[in-house]
């Protein structure tokens, strides 16, 4: 018997962007007495269903974007004579669909670092439970990732989860929802342990794939303080300051390594935690900018961020502090206009953002606009072939609408070719060779070129929505530019790097009473 984890995906560039985390976990989380799992990550390879024998436990992560090709696979696996077992954000959110549609013995919602070890010994049993309950474990227990099973140079970034679970509540966004408002933070020796293992095997570049890496905001603090309730206080002060811990540790490691995060913009008002982000060398960040006007931000629950000038200036600090910004906006948004495409295109210029995705609005399951959506659409759904738009992932790329969510004053096509003009706009060659000065090398600003065009390829005509001829176009180039791309990335192992000694815990954090 062999145990099987597979990361479905129909789309395939060949070479890795990020290591998929929950591959490696759910692998330090099999027992040993199953041997090491045959893993299978559909970005570089295709599953192959006759390496499955009949007995055989195969474990299948789903989210939404890979849901239909992660339910294929499981009825593939399951002719084999396969337990199939499915888990992930998915999953956790439409267990019956599994069930239904993917042939699964089990379905595993939330977490599975404790759980799966019990889900695998009762297939083997021939005991199987339809559900397992995960739940959301504490942060000591989550399992560090098997990355000695990971294929040497497939890569091109590895993934460390530092603190799961966010504070806000933005419609679109599912993840306070399903990993909690709760940070549940990892301890920095955990986390540094990881990051020197991947070091030794040669990873320089590390993506910690961080719902939201400054969970505690200055203006939490401020507010505690205010209402004098010395438990919160003493809880937030202990959050951050083993953030700082954390950094402190990072600044340690071989100089060579470079780290990238998802934040929110209100660390652009905390210039001790961007200093300390620099020295760690976090040298870049997702910031969730999603719309340049306070309507835009109402609209999806974050007026936390900043609008018009000030949006600019907040932009522009995390650059002033040496971290570079990977803006995110969305389009299609109930407030957008016409006029909102080219200020948007305007703003990322203004706030000298180093990369920017544009997004358009997609109702995930797990979000508050999904559910308005959902109950908006009614018994009057419309239905391709049966499958009513409200389960769009479950309808092929081929026949799927492009955008789901009607908007009061613009057209699909017009959203989806106004957002396609930014993103041609920002990644046009003038603009990116400009951008590249912020390295000072030729070599380097070639290589920022090439992954400029890259994260071009991979994320604008790829999105949930989009038709299958564009895919492929964009898929092609991407393949083509990973490569290169790759090769830049690579380190050479450090088989004898040891661990950073730890460092006496910061000192109180100054802040205003
Ligand atoms: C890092 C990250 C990325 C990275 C890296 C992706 C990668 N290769 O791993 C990047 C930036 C590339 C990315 C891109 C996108 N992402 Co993303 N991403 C994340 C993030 C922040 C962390 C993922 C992670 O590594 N977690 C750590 C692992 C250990 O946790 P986990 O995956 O949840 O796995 C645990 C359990 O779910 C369970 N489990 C998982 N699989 C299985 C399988 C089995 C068999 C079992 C038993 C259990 C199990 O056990 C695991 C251990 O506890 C999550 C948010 C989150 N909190 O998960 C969003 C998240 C997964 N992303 C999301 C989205 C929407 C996207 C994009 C579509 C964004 C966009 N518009 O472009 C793209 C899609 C890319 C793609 N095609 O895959 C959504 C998914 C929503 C949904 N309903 O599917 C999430 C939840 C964030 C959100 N805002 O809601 N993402
Ligand atoms: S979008 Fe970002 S800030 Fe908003 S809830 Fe999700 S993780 Fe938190």
């Amino acid at each position: 018997m062999r145990v099987h984890l597979v990361n479905p995906s129909d789309i395939s560039f060949g070479i890795g962007v990020i290591t998929p985390r929950w591959l490696y976990v759910l692998a330090a989380a099999t027992p040993a007495r199953y041997g090491d799992p045959i893993i299978t990550d559909e970005t570089l390879e295709r599953f192959v269903p006759e390496n499955i024998q009949a007995g055989d436990v195969v474990g299948i992560g789903i989210h939404t974007g890979n849901a239909m090709r992660g339910l294929e696979v499981g009825r593939l696996a399951r002719e084999r004579g396969a337990w199939v077992i499915y888990g992930g954000i998915h999953a956790t959110l439409f267990p019956e669909e599994p069930k239904n549609l993917g042939a699964a013995h089990s379905v595993v919602k939330g977490d599975g670092d404790i759980v799966w070890a019990k889900a695998v010994a009762d297939c083997v049993a021939g005991t199987p439970q339809e559900i397992y309950d995960g739940g959301r474990i504490a942060a000591d227990r989550f399992l560090p990732a098997r990355w000695d099973l990971s294929p040497p140079g497939a890569y091109m970034w590895a993934s460390v989860q530092t603190v799961r679970g966010c504070p806000k509540h933005c419609s679109f966004c599912s993840v306070w929802r399903t990993d909690g408002q709760e940070p549940r933070q990892r301890t920095a020796d955990t986390v540094i342990e990881e990051i020197v293992q991947l070091r030794r095997l040669g990873f320089r570049f590390i993506a910690l794939a961080d719902d939201n890496f400054y969970p505690v905001t200055l203006t939490d603090l401020k507010q505690a303080r205010k209402q004098n309730n010395t438990e919160k206080i003493a809880e937030l002060e202990g959050i951050r300051a083993e953030r700082f811990d954390l950094m402190q540790r990072l600044a340690k490691l071989p100089s060579d390594m470079v780290f990238f995060t998802q934040i929110t913009m209100e660390a652009g008002e905390d210039p001790e935690f961007l200093d300390a982000m620099r020295e760690a060398r976090i040298k870049g960040a997702l910031v969730g900018v999603e719309a340049v006007t306070p309507e835009g931000l109402k609209a999806v629950f974050k007026d936390f961020n900043a609008s018009g000038d000030e949006l600019a200036a907040r932009l522009r600090t995390f650059k002033e502090h040496g971290v570079h910004v990977l803006g995110s906006f969305i389009f299609g948004l109930p407030t957008d206009r016409k006029e909102t495409f080219d200020a948007t295109a305007a703003l990322a210029k203004a706030a000298d953002l180093t990369f920017a995705q544009f997004v358009m609005m997609t109702p995930f399951p797990g979000t508050v606009d999904f559910d308005k959506w959902e109950k908006q659409q009614g018994d009057s759904v419309e239905r391709v072939d049966g499958v009513p738009v409200t389960r769009y992932w479950l309808i092929p790329g081929s026949t799927r609408p492009k955008h789901f969510m009607e908007h009061a004053t613009m057209s699909s096509e017009e959203i989806r070719a106004r957002t396609q003009g930014v993103w041609d706009n920002f990644y046009s060659f003038s603009a990116v060779w400009k951008r590249a000065h912020c390295v000072k090398s030729l070599k380097s600003r070639l290589a920022f070129v090439l992954i400029s065009k890259l994260y071009r390829q991979m994320y604008a005509n790829t999105g949930i929505s989009t038709d299958s001829a564009r895919r492929k176009k964009a898929n092609r180039w991407a393949r083509w530019l990973a490569k290169p791309c790759q090769r830049l990335f690579q380190g050479k192992p450090m088989p004898d790097l040891a661990m950073p000694a730890s460092t006496p815990r910061s000192p109180f954090l100054v802040l205003e009473q």
